[in-house]
């Protein structure tokens, strides 16, 4: 059930309980939505803060102090820095993440997005372990009408990072963003490969991107990511298939990192500037 279903059940009753019973439910509800427990706790927490006595009967404005934390949480992962505007040239676009997360769909999606404000792109194809990464990457860029730049199956992927950074250096190319694999073969180790990458690649910015569906996991595997590789941004994919609603929370509340896109569908023009607005409007309309 929906976040938004399930805070129905709350919102509207007036003076049948106190405060801290009903922050008890909301707190319930919040992890029944995926969020996750700190971030849940935190606005549990946030909730009764507006209110000097727990004990106290439900006052009217309870559902715009729910309202009012739970927009601020997502306020606080607004990218300050606007995408479309950067100084430097080439600019450098890493992805990563792991495999089903969306990262060639996005770098996709992204290149088309750039390309439709007017701006040029290449894409380095530096998945060069799954099967098919680099025929993928290929079929959208005809259909975007830009460049990919790849070698074969099996090639050094930060080889052809750096190649594509120099195709974009020679012809004035605004920006290059790098694909990259979400799985190994042959046991080599996914994170060494990535901070291989971005050592050579030397990126402005990198994109983690994760899959709203995955909640919790989503949530630990961006730990993880962070903790080994780093990363400076988010982009939330399967927005349009998380019946739940919770992680974007967890998500906008527990790295301090900017959330620049959603992920809304697998078509290339599914891609949607991050609006915290728009959420809490879907939530209490
Ligand atoms: N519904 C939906 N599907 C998406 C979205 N983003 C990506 N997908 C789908 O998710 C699947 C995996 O996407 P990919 O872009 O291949 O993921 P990846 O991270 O590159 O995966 P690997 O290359 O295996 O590491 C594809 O079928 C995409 O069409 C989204 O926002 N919504
Ligand atoms: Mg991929």
């Amino acid at each position: 059930m929906a976040l938004k279903d399930r805070l129905k059940s709350i919102l509207g009753r007036k003076g049948q309980e106190n405060i801290s019973a009903l922050a008890d439910q909301y707190f319930s509800i919040l992890l029944e939505s995926d969020v996750n427990y700190d971030t849940a706790e935190y606005m549990r927490d946030k909730f009764l803060s507006k209110f000097s006595d727990p004990e106290a009967m439900v006052p009217d404005n309870y559902i715009s102090a729910m309202k009012s934390i739970m927009t601020d949480v997502l306020v606080k992962a607004v990218p300050k820095t606007n995408l479309m505007n950067v100084e430097k040239k080439p600019y450098i676009i890493l992805f990563i993440g792991i495999n089903g997360t969306g990262k060639t769909t996005t770098v996709a999606k992204m290149a088309k997005y750039l390309s439709d404000h007017g701006k040029t792109v290449v894409v380095a194809a530096s998945d060069t372990f799954r099967a098919g990464a680099i025929d993928q990457i290929k079929i959208h860029g005809e259909k975007i009408g830009i460049r990919i730049i790849s070698q074969q199956m099996g090639s050094d992927p930060s080889a052809v990072a750096f190649d594509a950074i120099e195709h974009a250096k020679a012809r004035n190319v605004e920006y290059v963003i790098i694909d990259t694999a979400g799985r190994m073969q042959n046991n080599r180790n996914l994170s060494e490969e990535m901070k291989k990458i971005k050592r050579v690649s030397k990126p402005d910015l990198v994109i983690l991107t994760v899959d709203a569906l995955a909640a919790n996991d989503a949530v630990e595997q961006a730990g993880t990511f962070l903790n080994n590789i780093g990363f400076d941004a988010i982009i939330v994919n399967k927005m349009d298939t998380d019946a739940r609603g919770g992680a974007i929370f967890s998500i906008a509340h527990q790295f301090g990192k900017p959330i620049l896109f959603l992920g809304t569908g697998q078509k290339l023009e599914d891609l949607k500037p991050y609006d915290p607005n728009e959420i809490i409007s879907g939530i209490f309309p």
